[in-house]
């Protein structure tokens, strides 16, 4: 029987195909500012002095330091790097997704990320994953990154796309129909003659925004356009081929004609909440955002700059750029497209995520903003009742000039664009970790606090219902990102008063009045989104024992095991209407009823029982009952020696 690309990835790694939970042991790890303090205090933690995979630390997120706290970070962060023997990447030279493509991305390997969007990397024929931090810290001891074997979907591309159509309104089309929650436990592989059409830059933007259908990761083959991609960067001896075998079979095929993409928008407040650009035309618009990890390649920024050469933006617009690497904002000074978009009137931003988590250029209340960017949940932009839709750089541009959202078919004639041949770089800010140096000073600032570690339970859990939420809750939802929050990703105590803050202003406060230990009660796909541990670690921190949901994003179910939290699902999901807010809710025998894996909660002031389960692997459990992964690793390390 032929083999399909993820299945040649993990077999070429001598890891087992056959077991439900696959042990993966990853060749690279890359981590970011934002995630990457708790998991380099976490390596520390662990006793470890030297990282056992290549590890990328890349400083990308936190670059607006409008006081100590960001730089205090970073600080800590190169200290460590060079001690550990970390590669790293200073702030300024661009976002770790793409920066890792130019970079260090390999056919046929393996990549954990510290990011939800690590599978961008899927676009050169690398199956990256995305994990939360205390895993990729595990991770960078040398252990193995467990997760559920997922399913493999094939995704047949057939015919080429119309002219004003992009990898981007591929994506969305899928979106639109998998949903947000419709690729948790899958790898979403592309195959057919439609592939060949489609060059690297488009098929990571398509692996990118896989994580928003909560996949596990995508993939593309490696091929001769991957070749000639790392050509262009001067890597060519990384390349190696990578094609499904012709008979590889897949869980399930879709099947995508790219003649009949059209140019598509998601709308406030979901990335799956999509339609027709051609239905919202005459939106009117405050604000147009280009970059992001999604759509921030050279070739993103050359076709908005074809489109608005010799033109001006509208009045009412604020067009704001960022490049996704100091590499393609040099070549685009070379080429002209940076004057193009300047003389168009764009702000040029620093080559960062920016925007995309709300740091920086926050939208007028209540305005609109159209962005390039992949998640535009309500508040994430930094203005709560913005309204963030997401489109093509092409949609971007021609709405740019129009001031409202246009059809980019209006413009008539698509913009010649031409892509350098040559696209290598200095690598001036790349600092190459020569070997590790356990002399290196390592500066831990004032706003580095240590972080919260998972407590074994008690034998019996008595919570209180403290929150009641619906379906698709995100990491932003129960953690904020943005300029001020993502300043104190180092400082859990701080970050407290955030908590939920989206959706109950008053959270924190009111948790001090209730009981030690609570729980969430949630809808379908608890916890979509970022990899952030924070989302687990802050309420984590102030009694929060176990989440109930209808059911989970892998990442964040992942990361409350990590914590020691409980991750219970609805039997009967009905039953979510049994629990009201303050409820109290016991759960007896905690430790052994998690075997089983059916566990009976009594709801105290219904007087209901409801039947809950909790399906964990073996591994699991020990990690659960020692009360989260840095207890149990520590105690397996120790083991060792
Ligand atoms: C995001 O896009 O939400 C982030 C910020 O990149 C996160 C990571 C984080 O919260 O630090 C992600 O996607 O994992
Ligand atoms: Fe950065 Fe946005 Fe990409 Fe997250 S999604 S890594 S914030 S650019």
């Amino acid at each position: 029987m032929g083999l399909n690309i993820f299945e040649k990835i993990i077999i070429s790694h001598g890891i087992d195909l056959n077991q439900q939970e696959l042990h993966l042991v990853p060749d690279q790890v890359l981590t970011q500012d934002a995630t990457a303090t708790p998991v380099f205090l976490q390596v520390e933690a662990m006793g470890l002095s030297e990282v056992k995979p290549f590890v990328v630390s890349y400083l990308d997120h936190n670059t607006l330091q409008i006081d100590n706290k960001n730089p205090d970070d970073h600080l800590y962060l190169q200290g460590i790097a060079k001690k550990l023997g970390v590669h790293l990447s200073r702030p300024g030279n661009g976002i770790c997704h793409q920066l890792h493509l130019e970079n260090f991305v390999k056919p046929g390997g393996i990549l954990l990320g510290s990011d939800s969007h690590t599978p961008t990397a899927g676009g050169a024929g690398m199956l990256g994953i995305g994990a939360g931090g205390l895993d990729v810290a595990v991770a960078i001891a040398g252990e193995p990154y467990f997760v559920p074997k997922p399913e493999v979907v094939g995704v047949k591309l057939i015919g080429e796309l119309p002219l004003w159509s992009t990898a981007k309104d591929i994506i969305l089309s899928i979106l639109k129909e998998v949903t947000v929650k419709g690729g948790v436990g899958k790898v979403f592989e592309y195959f057919g003659e439609g592939v060949k059409t489609l060059s690297v830059y488009e098929r990571a933007t398509i692996c990118n925004m896989g994580a928003e259908m909560g996949a596990t990761s995508s993939l593309f083959p490696s091929d001769e356009i991957t070749y000639s991609y790392l050509k262009s960067l001067g890597r060519q001896q990384d390349w190696l081929e990578l094609k499904p075998d012709l008979d590889a079979q897949y869980e399930k095929v879709i099947e995508i004609n790219l003649s009949g993409i059209e140019p598509m928008v998601a709308l406030p407040h979901s990335p799956d909440n999509v339609k027709k650009v051609s239905e919202l035309a005459g939106t009117p618009l405050f604000q147009v955002a280009i970059g992001s990890c999604t759509n921030s390649s050279y070739k993103d920024m050359a076709v908005a700059a074809g489109i608005l050469k010799g033109k001006k933006i509208a009045e009412n617009v604020s067009l704001v750029i960022s490049p996704g690497s100091r590499r393609i904002l040099s070549k685009m000074s070379e080429t002209g497209v940076l004057k193009d978009l300047v003389d168009a009137g764009a702000r040029i931003l620093e080559a960062t995520c920016g925007p995309c988590n709300g740091i920086g250029q926050a939208p007028a209340a209540g305005t609109n903003s159209l962005r390039t960017y992949n998640r535009n949940y309500q508040g994430r932009s930094g203005t709560k009742d913005a309204n963030v839709f997401l489109a093509s750089p092409e949609t971007a541009a021609v709405s740019a000039i129009f001031g409202y959202i246009t059809d980019p078919r209006e413009m008539g004639d698509y913009p010649e664009v031409d892509i350098p041949e040559n696209l290598s770089d200095n690598g001036n800010l790349l600092v190459f970790a020569q070997k590790k140096k356990e002399d290196q000073e390592v500066i831990k600032g004032p706003n580095i606090k240590p972080m919260p570690v998972g407590e074994p339970h008690e034998r019996d859990l008595t919570l209180q219902a403290a929150l009641i939420a619906g379906d698709n809750v995100s990491t932003d939802d129960i953690l904020p990102g943005g300029a001020n929050m993502l300043a104190l990703r180092s400082n859990i105590p701080a970050s407290v008063p955030f908590v939920f803050s989206r959706m109950d202003k008053e959270f924190s406060k009111k948790i001090d009045q209730l009981p030690k230990t609570w729980v969430v009660v949630g809808g379908d796909n608890y916890g979509q989104g970022s990899s952030r541990e924070h989302a687990v670690m802050v309420p984590m921190s102030i009694g929060m024992k176990a989440v109930l949901a209808k059911s989970f994003a892998r990442i964040y179910r992942k990361n409350l095991i990590n914590y020691g939290v409980i991750p219970l699902s609805f039997v009967n999901s009905t039953d979510y209407d049994k629990i009201s807010l303050g409820d109290v809710l016991l759960i007896a025998d905690i430790k052994e009823q998690i075997k089983r894996p059916n566990v009976m909660l009594f709801n105290q002031t219904k007087g209901i029982s409801i039947e809950t389960y909790c399906s964990l692997s073996e591994r699991e459990e020990d990690i659960l009952l020692a009360g989260g992964l840095l207890n149990y690793v520590k105690n397996k390390l120790e083991w060792k020696d």
